[in-house]
């Protein structure tokens, strides 16, 4: 049996929800949709064409850009630069804000994206992903060009945030606040089709995603919380899982189904972690909290950062909402000891 509930129809009827939505955003995912698709395509065939290696470029945070990552980031830009639905986009891969071109009309929304999360993995066909968040300008809606203070808002003023992973299918997950959709790619129709209905994640998990070859660097708090899932001794002696496969996207899809905790910590080397606030860490702690999830930066809520600049890092404990409270815990615990 065919399951016909399609991503458009799926956006349309929500829209219907809302007696107040003039389409604009439901239009805006749709061409986000097929942006990813695009990208689907080509990273699927990744290995069959001469697309791999790198460009020789370093993007704008002195690392090597692969092709695919361009590539990505072109045909978003190119997806949703003329739909007269957005004023201005940011990317990752790109150091300044990106104007929508004279000629094309200019709405009322701010598009931030991550083209290609994860791309050390693409040589080794490793899942990556794309990731995407949405917001409504602060500047008045004339149809000027949106400005950098309409990117520089905090996450809780998303209106929405998804991903696309690119795995043993692609999927697109993606929530408007109200509950999280995901949708499997059928590369025979080429539609996205609902897999995944109002996804929450667990209360409590059983994994934790870490980078653990930075134990030396890493807070005494942090160490104590990890040796705590490994001796198990609150958890019937069975200790949780280590689970990390270095691509954002996939490590935390994989928590958000099955529950547990991601991390890319504060440590003695990185003060402000490596994720990016803007790409990365506010749309996955967007949809994270809307499957009932947490999203703490250390400390306080992700979602409440202001952002002081397009490229700000910040680092990211996530995941079902016990584990998160429970490195909260930790952490303070061991703040406090370490200034007593
Ligand atoms: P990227 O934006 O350059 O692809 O880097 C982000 C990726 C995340 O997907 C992943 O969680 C993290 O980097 C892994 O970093 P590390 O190799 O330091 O563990
Ligand atoms: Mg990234």
């Amino acid at each position: 049996m065919i399951n016909f509930m399609t991503l458009t129809r799926h956006i349309l009827e929500g829209e219907k929800k809302h007696p107040e939505a003039t389409g604009e955003l439901s239009a805006l995912l749709h061409d986000l949709a097929l942006a990813a698709k695009v990208i689907s395509l080509e990273v699927n065939k990744a290995g069959l064409v001469d697309i791999l290696g790198f460009t020789g470029d370093n993007n704008v945070h002195g690392e090597q850009v692969k092709k695919l990552d361009v590539f990505a980031h072109d045909m978003l830009y190119k997806a949703m630069d003329h739909g007269g639905h957005l004023c201005v986009m940011a990317s990752e891969e790109e150091e300044n804000i990106i104007h929508i071109p004279p000629h094309f009309k200019r709405g009322k929304y701010v598009l931030l994206f991550d083209p290609l999360d994860g791309s050390s993995n693409i040589d080794a066909n490793v899942s990556i992903g794309t990731i995407f968040s949405i917001y409504k300008r602060v500047t008045p809606d004339d149809g000027s060009p949106g400005t950098l203070e309409d990117c520089l808002q905090p996450g809780v003023k998303q209106v929405a945030a998804g991903y696309v992973i690119y795995g043993s299918s692609t999927m697109l997950v993606y929530t408007t606040g109200e509950g999280v959709y995901g949708f499997t790619l059928d590369p025979a129709f080429g539609e996205f089709l609902l897999s995944h209905d109002n996804i929450k994640i667990p209360k409590k998990g059983r994994i934790y995603s870490i980078n653990e070859g930075n134990y030396k660097y890493w807070r005494p708090g942090l160490k104590k919380y990890i040796k705590h899932l490994q001796d198990a001794v609150d958890y019937d002696g069975k200790p949780y899982s280590a689970r990390y496969i270095g691509s954002m996207v996939a490590d935390i899809h994989r928590n958000l189904l099955y529950g547990g905790i991601f991390i890319y910590p504060a440590d003695r080397r990185n003060p402000n972690g490596k994720l990016r606030l803007m790409y990365e860490c506010n749309p996955m702690a967007f949809i994270i909290e809307a499957a009932g999830g947490k999203a703490i930066d250390g400390k306080n809520r992700i979602l409440e950062i202001q952002p002081e600049e397009l490229h700000q890092r910040v680092p990211i404990y996530i995941g079902s909402p016990d584990d998160v409270d429970m490195v909260r815990k930790f952490l303070a615990e061991n703040e406090m000891a370490e200034t007593e």
